[in-house]
């Protein structure tokens, strides 16, 4: 028996009759960047992420492990590097596994107490998230920053509480180059 889905090593592309694709642009982050009005000043088709998602079973239901590749630009908002939304799990002790395939970025880690930390993500880079933790990831680099994600097909995804209080810390530029700067914005 043959697989149907194929994950090239070299380029992070999932394929297959069971991948699907999705894309963020610009103008369906609104709320996600500090700098709002830098935000809404972009061409609003401007594509910031697209994930290629290859799950056997559908958001909730047990049984499965999913995958996914995100493909996330370079670019800044303001002096903020582009990033995924960046979520909690809805089921809240599932943990996921991510392996970074090309460029270089920041990977974003938050307690439910608001305990930030970062790590940096370089090709081969392996990042377990533990559980009760939200991840974002932020691309610090020029190229795409492409990285595969693993999780139970039962995980589920909270976005409402990053949309409420934010990450307790931004990937910002500051004198061209990366910085983790603490953000008490909007707790
Ligand atoms: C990774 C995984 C996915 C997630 C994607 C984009 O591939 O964590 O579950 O959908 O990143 O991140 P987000 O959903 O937070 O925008
Ligand atoms: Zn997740």
């Amino acid at each position: 028996m043959t697989s149907t889905v194929h994950l090239d090593p070299q380029t992070g592309i999932l394929s297959g009759e069971p991948v699907t694709e999705s894309r963020r642009t610009i103008g369906r982050l609104t709320g996600y960047f500090r700098d709002e009005a830098a935000r809404a000043a972009f061409d609003q088709d401007t594509l910031v992420y697209r994930v290629l998602a290859y799950e056997p079973r559908p958001e909730g239901v047990p049984g499965a492990v999913c995958c996914a590749t995100t493909f996330l630009e370079p670019g800044l908002v303001g002096d903020e590097y582009f990033l995924t939304r960046g979520h909690f799990h809805a089921r809240e002790d599932r943990a996921e596994l991510e392996v970074t395939v090309s460029g270089e970025g920041l990977l974003v880690l938050m307690t439910e107490d608001r305990q930030t930390r970062v790590e940096p993500m370089r090709p081969g880079s392996v990042h377990h998230v533990p559980p009760r933790t939200a991840h974002r990831v932020a691309n610090t680099g020029s190229t795409p920053l492409v990285f595969v994600s693993y999780w139970p097909s039962e995980t589920g995804h909270d976005y409402q509480t990053v949309v409420a209080h934010g990450f307790g810390a931004r990937v910002r530029r500051v004198d061209g180059h990366p910085r983790v700067v603490e953000d008490v914005g909007h707790r």
